[in-house]
């Protein structure tokens, strides 16, 4: 649904260029694609009720009021990884270390049996990059899910688990994702990206898979038709240029492929990591990162706020500042709630509908790939 985009009222026209954002606006009216000095700009604005003004503008061309949720069950059927990223509080090194758990498939397929006859349309699965696990497991966890709900869409494995699949067993992108699809594979989630630019990348992730390597992994999932997400994990140690570059390059491979569906700026919590001498993004950094994101990433349809890492009241403020989807239902969380996530484990449908609509917007229920469920 994208219409022109309409002018701003000659109030919120003023408003904008007094804050030195008239230029940006008139690239805007004008249909012009931003710049990366466009980006570092809108970030060091102080005035964010301007930036409010130019992303919603954007937010309600596309969707007008519409807020997407979805029904969904997260699955994390191990945390035993590999890779050492200093923001990570999910993961454990090794089997036997304190806390590392490894679900049998037995275990991990009947958290989805579990929810037989519940109207979910999801299961969501990320992992650790577990050395002990062999690549069958994999392909009958999809099997056994599949077998038990042949309903619900599996989006699962990050770009940085299907790179491991590649190398631990000896395949390329194409033949791992094949597999995965014959097995079930719905779409691929947005998680690794973390932060691109290799000085942010080497000191977050510096043992996992680099920015070329992640986008390499969704453009060959684009090209077998998967679609995708892709993230941005905000408010550690990057610059605002690190976050605009970051942006700027999902950007180009959209133009390239049409693959990615939502992108999803991830909130660092600092709790339970080596990055617990850091503060936490404040609420303006957050609002002001979704923000951007909307203006900047002209050919993404969806900017999804994950209330799990926002928390609820956040995520419901960020619908005035470009985005369009909260996510989901999603049951039961491990990778935030270790990080000192406050948020609830799961949040019902109505919760998700009144969140929505007490903002002014107006709830529908979609499933994986956007298509509508139901209007609340
Ligand atoms: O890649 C890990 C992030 C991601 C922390 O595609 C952290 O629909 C903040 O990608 N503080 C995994 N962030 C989750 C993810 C995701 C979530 C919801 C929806 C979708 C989707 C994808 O979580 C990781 C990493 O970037 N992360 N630890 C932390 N301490």
């Amino acid at each position: 649904m994208v219409t022109d985009l309409p002018a701003l009222s000659p109030l919120a026209t003023r408003h904008v260029d007094a804050a030195g954002l008239g230029e940006i606006r008139a690239r805007l009216d004008a249909g012009e694609r931003l710049s990366f000095d466009d980006g570092v700009k809108l970030f060091l604005t102080p005035d964010l009720s301007a930036l409010a003004a130019l992303a919603n503008r954007e937010r309600e061309r596309r969707w007008g009021d519409i807020t997407f949720f979805n029904r969904n069950v997260h699955v994390n059927a191990t945390n035993v990884c590999e890779a050492t990223c200093i923001f990570c509080s999910f993961s454990r090194l090794k089997t036997g270390d304190a806390a590392a758990y490894t679900m049998s498939l037995d275990e991990a397929v009947g958290r989805v049996k579990a929810l037989r006859g519940e109207l979910i349309t999801e299961v969501h699965i990320v992992n650790g990059l577990n050395p002990d696990l062999p690549w069958s497991y994999y392909l009958d966890l999809l099997r056994g899910i599949k077998a038990e709900r042949p309903d619900l869409h599996i989006k699962a494995f990050t770009a940085v688990e299907i790179h491991y699949f590649a190398e631990k067993y000896a395949m390329t992108y194409h033949e791992v994702l094949r597999q995965l699809i014959d097995a079930g594979l719905g779409s691929l989630p947005g998680g690794g990206a973390e932060i691109f630019h290799p000085r942010a990348r080497k000191k977050l992730c510096d043992d996992k898979v680099d920015a070329e390597g992640w986008i390499e992994v969704h453009r060959v999932a684009h090209e077998l038709g998967l679609r995708s997400n892709c993230t941005m994990l905000f408010g550690s140690i990057e610059t605002i240029e690190e976050r605009v570059d970051h942006m700027l390059r999902l950007r180009a491979l959209q133009d390239e492929t049409g693959g990615f569906q939502t992108f999803i700026p991830l909130r660092f919590h600092h709790e339970n990591n080596r990055l617990e001498r850091l503060r936490e993004p404040t609420a303006f950094d957050s609002l002001r990162t979704y923000a951007v994101s909307r203006l900047l990433l002209d050919n993404i349809d969806h900017i999804k706020a994950y209330w799990v890492m926002l928390g609820v009241e956040l995520a419901q403020l960020t619908l005035g500042w470009g985005v369009d989807d909260i996510d989901g239902t999603v049951r039961e969380e491990r990778i935030y709630h270790m990080a000192g996530a406050r948020t609830p484990q799961t949040l019902g449908r109505a919760d998700l509908v009144q969140l929505i609509r007490d903002a002014g917007r107006v709830p529908v229920e979609r499933d994986t790939l956007y298509h509508v469920v139901a209007e609340a």
